[in-house]
């Protein structure tokens, strides 16, 4: 067995004893109190959950187990001492724990690489069967939802498994479908953006580098840069869209395919994942409008407009939050150090220092801060990465990460079917006494 599987055989056996006696000896205790303002905004600060891989607070953002950013930089093996860390270390972590030896790290990069190498051929089919014109988040789920008929799950299902060891081909699927999705987004890359002129992956590069790889950049310093995008979006708790949705999808015992497929149409909303190509599409209105190096009170004008349309400041708030993303500030220090002189990068620093107060003065937004989406399509456009559609693809490929380790835990804890209940405004109205 592959000494990853081992480990989290004996580790997940033993956590899901410990899950099965917490909730028999201590099922009735109350944790939380919950307002109806609560219910009604999105269920936000609701504890309804069970995530390992990560988790979030308001003020300090996210950490992985445990580890903060500036920590998984420190910790987690790179290529190179000054190099970004691995996301394939990430995973490893998320999964298990524990902060892996380089080995370990290489094994999984082995074994993803070998994965790779056997995608199905209508997985490609199906992405040209759809028109170019199709937004590439459109591709990827379609090819995601078609490489679900190699369903390891499916097919342990279908043959009567017994459901305790139903994490074992969640495993493997999750390795399958982590493994190949670089490929399928490189493929859509070039398709859409390089006159189908196709890249085979190079099996003895890193998954990020090969990522960069494959759609056609091998300078040192994009695939450093796509590591760290790679590590920076894998994972942000289990309740965003994205994360929630792969759960909850789960939670049907629907296979790591169709999970995955629809979290990641819920990464394709404005909100969510999508913010990051949408933050480009407002940039660029702006350099049409008032040119490449606007004054700060030129954006301050930009920006209230914005407002007064109705329309959202993307790449600005947060539903959790309440400071700067760590994400957007680590991208900031990357930008700073390598390309501090971008022209996008200086109007990424200029809008952070007028924003702010214009989404402060509304009165309304609770976190005025940038979030992840804020600067990622401005650093990876001055790497000369500059369609933005495949933003949100990438995105994509790095949340795998975060998600479906957390999706091998819900079969391991054996999570059940997801089924909160539903109420009409009249049992709202009744419940809390409201007089019409
Ligand atoms: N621009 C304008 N208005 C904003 C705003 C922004 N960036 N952020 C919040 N608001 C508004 C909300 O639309 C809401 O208005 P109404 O009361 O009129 O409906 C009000 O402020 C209160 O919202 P909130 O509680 O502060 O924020 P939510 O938790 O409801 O929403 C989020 C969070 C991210 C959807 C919101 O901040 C937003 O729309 N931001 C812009 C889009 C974006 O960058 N999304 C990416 C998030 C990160 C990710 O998932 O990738």
């Amino acid at each position: 067995m592959d000494p990853v599987k081992q480990k989290l055989k004996e580790v997940g056996s033993k956590r899901a004893e410990q899950l099965k006696r917490l909730v028999a000896e201590h099922g009735n205790d109350v944790i939380q109190e919950v307002t109806l303002e609560q219910v009604i905004s999105g269920m936000k600060g609701i504890v309804a959950l069970l995530t390992d891989t990560s988790s979030l607070d308001p003020e300090e953002g996210i950490r992985f187990r445990d580890y903060s950013i500036p920590e998984l930089r420190q910790h987690l093996p790179k290529l190179k001492d000054d190099g970004e860390p691995l996301p394939e270390g990430l995973f490893y972590l998320m999964l298990l724990g524990e902060i892996p030896d380089r080995a370990t790290v290489d094994f999984i990069s082995r074994d993803w690489a070998r994965r790779a190498a056997d995608i199905p051929g209508h997985a490609f089919d199906v992405i040209n069967a759809l028109p170019k014109s199709a937004h590439p988040m459109i591709q990827f789920n379609t090819a995601i939802l078609a490489m679900s008929t190699q369903s390891h799950f499916r097919k342990a299902y279908m043959e009567g498994m017994d459901k305790k060891d139903y994490w074992d081909p969640m495993y493997e699927g999750v390795n399958d479908l982590i493994s190949r999705l670089p490929v399928i987004a490189a493929y859509i890359y070039r398709r859409v953006f390089h006159n189908e002129k196709y890249i085979d992956m190079d099996p003895s590069l890193d998954w990020a580098g090969n990522l960069a790889h494959m759609m056609g950049y091998d300078s040192e310093e994009i695939k450093r840069l796509m590591r760290l995008y790679m590590v920076l979006h894998a994972d942000h708790e289990g309740g965003n869209v994205s994360a929630h949705t792969t759960h909850l999808v789960g939670t049907a015992l629907s296979n790591p395919y169709y999970s995955f497929a629809a979290g990641m149409n819920g990464l394709a909303g404005p909100l969510h994942g999508m913010a990051n190509q949408e933050v480009m599409v407002w940039l660029e209105q702006l350099i049409a409008e008032i040119g490449d190096n606007p004054t700060k009170e030129q954006i301050r004008e930009y920006a209230e407009n914005t407002l007064k349309q109705g329309r959202v400041i993307p790449g600005y708030g947060h539903a959790v939050l309440r400071k700067t993303d760590p994400r957007f500030t680590e991208q900031l220090n990357f930008a700073n150090k390598y390309i501090p002189e971008a022209p996008l990068i200086k109007l990424v620093r200029n809008i952070y220092e007028v924003v702010p107060d214009v989404l402060r003065s509304t009165g309304k937004v609770k976190n005025p801060w940038p979030n992840v989406d804020a600067i990622s399509g401005s650093l990876l456009t001055s790497y000369g990465i500059t369609e933005h559609p495949i933003y949100t693809v990438l995105f994509g490929v790095s949340r795998s990460l975060g998600v479906l380790s957390s999706l091998i835990w819900d079969r391991i804890y054996g999570q059940p079917l997801e089924r909160p209940s539903s109420k009409s405004l009249e049992w709202y109205m009744k419940k809390v006494g409201f007089k019409q």
